[in-house]
């Protein structure tokens, strides 16, 4: 099937970029000074950055693999590992960030807590999924913002990030994949941009994303079945015996980014609960369950550990875990209804 170009000039939609939809959003808030958008700026930044990288993964095999030297003479370095420092770097220059948290390193960047403009901090997961790289499956950047608390707890940084998700100011993903992705909520909404890669920039091509009521399909390792809690056991046999109006088909890649972003758009839920390897649940709470419950309710969808809200639970530490079922207002209900159940 061929696909029609419409020219710029006869589209009845006006062309948005993120830029743009970013300074937009920013007035709603009076005061504010362009700092936010600066701030944003450095993560979209970092991901065209990464994309360009992801987009030649194939080709270190040809051009040199991680750790040796290239045909250009260049180190080359695991796509996770990069997509960390081109995070950091692009971040790391921000006035506006005091504390900087990933997924890749142990202990949090402490860049300028001390400094009055320093009023943001930012934890992400730089490269989500990244073993599905081997094998061209689609992967993932996932950031949340948090502001400075404006108690005396702010002079530790460490609680600048051990805030429950309900604090943040912003959060959003980006998925690799057959094209490049970002959604992103300052809490007015979850946005979709596409990258055009002629262009180099994010365009507005899913505004206000709504998750379907109910869906037709579940995503979960059905590998780890056996030792999931029973009740998420039941409700993946009624979800199949079609107890909640139709049967389901299942889809997993195993990648979060590419497996919620599915979910959301189409409806249906997403499950990693507690099993004998991850007792706690496998998934992050701070860079990775708390962003996407964020993007989840923006769009009109619920995201919870299998006993409450993602966003209440208060972090004891950076790199907690959490058990994360996400999706659906019908099949969040019914899940609930079978964890409820006596048994
Ligand atoms: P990672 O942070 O090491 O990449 O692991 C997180 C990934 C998620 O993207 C995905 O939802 C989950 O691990 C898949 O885990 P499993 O392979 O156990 O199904
Ligand atoms: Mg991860």
């Amino acid at each position: 099937m061929t696909q029609s170009l419409s020219s710029p000039r006869t589209s009845k939609q006006p062309i948005l970029t993120l830029q743009q939809h970013i300074l937009q959003e920013q007035k709603r808030f009076p005061g504010a000074s362009g700092e936010f958008s600066w701030l944003l700026s450095g993560i979209t930044l970092a991901t065209k950055m990464i994309q360009a990288q992801v987009r030649r993964a194939g080709l270190t095999d040809i051009l040199g693999a991680a750790g040796e030297t290239n045909v250009q003479g260049e180190l080359q370095q695991k796509l996770d590992v990069y997509a960390d420092e081109v995070l950091m770097h692009c971040l790391g220059v921000r006035e506006s960030i005091g504390v900087l948290a990933s997924e890749e390193n142990e202990h949090p960047l402490i860049l300028r807590a001390g400094s009055p403009d320093a009023k943001y901090a930012v934890v992400f997961d730089p490269l989500d999924g990244s073993s599905n790289i081997d094998v061209n499956g689609g992967v993932g950047t996932i950031f949340s913002i948090m502001k400075r608390p404006n108690d005396e707890s702010a002079s530790d940084p460490l609680k600048w990030l051990l805030q429950p998700g309900t604090q943040q100011v912003a959060a959003g993903y980006v998925v690799y994949s057959s094209s490049t992705m970002l959604v992103y909520s300052v809490g007015n909404g979850a946005h979709g941009f596409t990258l055009d890669p002629a262009i180099g920039a994010y365009v507005l091509s899913h505004e206000n994303i709504r998750m379907p009521k109910v869906g037709k399909y579940y995503s979960v390792n059905e590998g780890n079945r056996d030792s999931f809690p029973p009740a998420y056991s039941r409700f993946l046999d009624r979800l199949r015996k079609g107890d909640f109006g139709h049967p389901y088909s299942s889809r997993y890649i195993g990648s979060l980014v590419p497996d919620f972003h599915r979910t959301m758009l189409k409806g249906g839920i997403f499950l990693y609960p507690p099993t004998a390897d991850h007792p706690q649940g496998k998934l992050r709470l701070l860079y990775e369950a708390n962003p996407i419950a964020f993007i989840a309710e923006q769009a009109g969808g619920i995201a919870t550990n299998g006993q409450g809200r993602i966003l209440d639970i208060h972090p004891e530490s950076i790199h907690q875990r959490t058990p994360l079922i996400v999706g659906s207002e019908t099949e969040m209900r019914e899940l609930a209804r079978c964890v409820a159940e006596p048994r």
